[in-house]
């Protein structure tokens, strides 16, 4: 018989966070995970950088710089930024082949050739108050970062725009699940089924199925179209117009596009009153208004839900998952249409299903036929995607759905363990344990 968890209380809970981070800590990067995620990702930089915010702005700072240093020339900042001292993760930087690529030089980090959605300029935020409140050399820290960070992330920012949506159509498109980070969600179930893995393929080895129970993870017929993909963008030299045209994979992406248009609205409110940055922020915010109405011209009247859009069909996905409620995120809806969501998100469609263990955002619905409890992405809560919901909601003025996100998602945390996601009937710990943005998320609720 298994005895039931000791439940943390805040104090320990934060100790124990603040230890995770500590642990995972490689110097001036935090591996994403012990062991399934050994190097930096770039959207669990910024998060972890919200937590790190909360213990030592310092560090906080260093782990962006640290991101920020792994920008391409053309301005994307790359998926995983490679440790030279960690193995053991596939596809590892070789896979990717992209030296020499988009003007990269010799002496440049190794990274992947894709990006992840731009959560940055909202760490930035977080570390810039953290630091103003402390005061003192940390507020000249982060004042500092801010003036060597500015450029870098408008730049990050006008390449989402230019690149990834030359039409202005509002919506960010992505050329592989992985650039979601929401990797193997049904959203995709669709635009990954017409994905034929063409001739060549170089046979590979997964290693994540070593480290976490396979039958959880992605399949290896859809790990089969993720390097294919990868194959398909090393050939065209991560030439972005050529991918534009060419890749098997093209989706815009309603998630990465809210998460765009609110880290726009807080680097705008970083820069506003400085005129040498009154240019950049003028551009922020037009970028800002376009993805936010891109986002909200995205939801269906029907599930009133927001909807990716696949370009390869011109087909609406509308699966009932966590990115359905991206204008929470950044806001573009009418009063009552938001009202509206509200009462969605808490409904028992959604975080109100009796099945629930505690009452936050599951990645799918447990309504959606494609709910499954402890796949990937496919029905399990994470964590750091509720601390996201909660921090907008505050951040929008709907303080009480916050609130309860953020009660949700501690009481889903006080195991201890850390988990990169949990089973939403059972509280069960699932994935990687002592996963850094969920120790991320923890430090930054508990700091409240
Ligand atoms: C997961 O993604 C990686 C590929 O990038 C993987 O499955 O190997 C996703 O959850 C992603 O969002 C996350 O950034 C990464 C590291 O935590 O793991």
């Amino acid at each position: 018989m298994t005895s039931a968890p000791v439940l943390l209380g805040d104090a320990a809970l934060a100790a124990r966070a603040a230890y995770v981070l500590r642990d995972n800590d490689l110097g001036t990067m935090t591996a994403a995970a012990p062991r399934l995620y050994p190097h930096m990702w770039s959207w669990d930089a910024a998060f972890i950088a919200i937590g790190l915010a909360r213990v030592s702005p310092q560090r906080a700072i260093t782990e962006l710089d640290t991101i920020l240093a792994a920008q391409w020339p053309g301005g994307m900042i790359p998926h995983i930024r490679y440790s030279p001292d960690a193995g053991g993760y596939f596809p590892d930087a070789a896979r990717w082949g992209t030296a020499g690529v988009d003007g990269r030089g010799p002496g440049l980090p190794d990274t992947s050739g894709i990006c992840q959605p731009p959560v940055h300029a909202i760490a930035a935020g977080r570390i810039v108050d953290a630091a103003r409140a402390r005061g003192g050399a940390e507020r000249r820290a982060a004042e500092e970062f801010l003036d060597r960070a500015w450029t870098p992330l408008v730049r990050w920012h006008r390449w989402l725009a230019e690149q990834r949506d030359p039409d202005a159509t509002g919506r960010v498109t992505i050329h592989h699940g992985w650039e979601s980070g929401t990797d193997n969600s049904p959203r995709w179930d669709g635009p990954y089924g017409r994905v034929e893995v063409g001739a060549g393929l170089p046979p590979y080895e997964r290693k994540d199925t070593l480290v976490a129970d396979p039958a959880h993870r992605p399949t290896d017929t859809e790990y089969d179209r993720y390097l294919w993909l990868i194959e398909e963008m090393r050939r065209a030299g991560y030439d972005q117009a050529r991918l534009r045209d060419t890749a098997s994979f093209a989706v815009q992406d309603v998630l990465t596009s809210a998460i765009l248009a609110v880290a726009c609205d807080v680097l705008a409110d970083l820069g506003d009153g400085d005129p040498d940055r009154a240019a950049d922020v003028a551009e922020l915010r037009t970028w800002a208004a376009r993805f936010r109405a891109g986002v909200a011209g995205s939801v269906d009247p029907g599930s009133g839900l927001a909807r990716d859009r696949d370009l390869r069909t011109g087909e609406w996905l509308g699966t009932e998952t966590l990115a359905g409620f991206a204008p929470l995120l950044c806001g573009g809806l009418d009063p009552a249409a938001e009202r509206a969501m509200l009462e969605l998100l808490s409904s028992p469609r959604w975080c109100g299903h009796p099945a629930l263990h505690a009452p936050v955002l599951p990645s799918t619905s447990p309504e959606s036929p494609a709910f499954r409890a402890q796949q990937y992405w496919r029905g399990p809560q994470w964590p750091v995607m509720v601390w996201m919901y909660s921090w907008a909601l505050e951040r929008r003025g709907h303080t009480g759905q916050a609130a309860a996100l953020r009660t949700g998602g501690l009481d889903l945390l006080r195991d201890g363990t850390f988990a990169e996601y949990y089973d939403p009937l059972t509280g069960a710990p699932l994935g990687s344990l002592n996963q850094s943005w969920t120790a991320a998320a923890a430090l930054d609720w508990l700091s409240i």
